[in-house]
């Protein structure tokens, strides 16, 4: 297959795989940074305030970036099969590209806590589908069990060429601004985004004296392992993307955050729908879990813990809001219902 518009054909270079590893693609990476100037007034102004949109990927989250490379590198070893637990956005992503290899992809997920667009992604680019009654932690527990027995190969964030790929986010922002921004605010769930984002500043830094950002990472309060320094047995929160209570890359992800000078912060669920809803409001619809990041700066610039002025701030938008349409829905009154004339519908033009 002809690698040439994605992640591996832009920046394989700049990735440490293994020789087999394939080539592959579904144009996944080259997102938009987008400006987003009229939130960084309501947040006081006078600093640059930027949205990585990586709902734009092509199973509508940053994962892509992510399983690219690791079934890559999968089926360039001879697997014929892939594994992943997931929250929903990595069993979506694992799907489509095991389809574009033509390898099998299992997916096992927590019994009733995957927002639907990404439940249906995973059926409709034909993963076989697994609940459990547990929680994303007892999902990935079982998969490391399964690989260690079964020929199949795990693509969880564990698996070392995730983060390969999704570094790469990190390399575009760098590109797009000449240079790294001062903060970074990034939702956390099972941490190896914010690992990812760290290795691949630091690797531009090394090479090219990009600079290297301060890293605010936000878990939900409920899910918030990282923060309270302890595991979270019963997770719980709307965002149900980084509902995790024992973090893989956790270790990893304190590390970086004290490298950078940076912290993890927790938020309530409420903040973080008000940053979508916030988001919503400039034309980007994200998923609640990706507003996280947002809802992290606002309150610590509420609270004068961070001094936004003069700097370049980037905020990390994971996932596609279509991917949790439920979410808006349940906010939302029954829609009015008309018969199909104007007299009718007068009421609802004005004012
Ligand atoms: C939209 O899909 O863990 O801290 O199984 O879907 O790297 O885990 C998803 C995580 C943020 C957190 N935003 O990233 C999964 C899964 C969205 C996500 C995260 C996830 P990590």
């Amino acid at each position: 297959m002809d690698a040439s518009c994605g992640i591996l054909a832009r920046y394989r270079d700049w990735m440490d795989l293994p020789p087999h590893t394939r080539d592959l693609d579904l144009c996944e990476g080259h997102t938009p940074l987008i400006p987003v100037p009229r939130l960084a007034r309501r947040l006081g102004g006078g600093f640059d305030l930027y949205v990585k949109y990586e709902g734009l990927n092509p199973t509508g989250s940053f994962k892509d970036r992510g399983l690219v490379v690791a079934v890559a590198e999968a089926w360039g070893r001879g697997a014929q099969a892939v594994i992943c637990a997931s929250t929903g956005n990595t069993a979506a992503s694992a799907a489509a590209y095991a389809a574009r290899a033509g390898l099998r992809a299992v997916v096992v997920v927590p019994q009733g806590k995957v927002a639907l667009g990404k439940l249906a992604g995973a059926l409709a680019y034909g993963a076989r589908v697994v609940q459990v009654r547990g929680s994303f932690d007892d999902a990935l527990a079982l998969v490391r069990e399964a690989v260690a027995r079964f020929p199949i190969a795990l693509v969880n964030s564990i698996n070392p060429y995730r983060l390969e790929g999704q570094k790469t986010a990190a390399f575009e922002i760098v590109d797009a601004l000449g240079r790294a921004p001062d903060w970074l605010a990034i939702p956390v769930g099972n941490a190896g985004n914010i690992t990812a984002y760290w290795m691949g500043f630091q690797q531009y830094h090394q090479a090219k004296g990009t600079g290297l950002p301060r890293l605010l990472g936000v878990q939900a309060e409920g899910a918030a392992p990282l923060v309270h320094g302890r595991e979270v047995a019963r997770p719980e929160t709307i965002a149900t993307a980084i509902r995790i209570g024992r973090p893989a890359r956790g270790k990893e992800a304190l590390q970086a955050v004290q490298a950078s000078r940076g912290r993890i912060i927790a938020v309530p669920d409420e903040a973080i729908l008000e940053a979508q809803a916030w988001l919503a409001q400039e034309g980007l619809w994200v998923e609640p879990a990706s507003a996280a990041g947002l809802a992290g700066l606002v309150a610590e610039i509420r609270r004068g813990r961070l001094d936004p002025r003069g700097k370049t701030i980037v905020v990390v938008c994971t996932g596609h809001g279509l991917k949790d349409p439920d979410i808006v829905l349940k906010r939302h009154e029954a829609l009015p219902l008309i018969e199909p004339d104007l007299d009718a519908l007068q009421p609802w033009l004005m004012t």
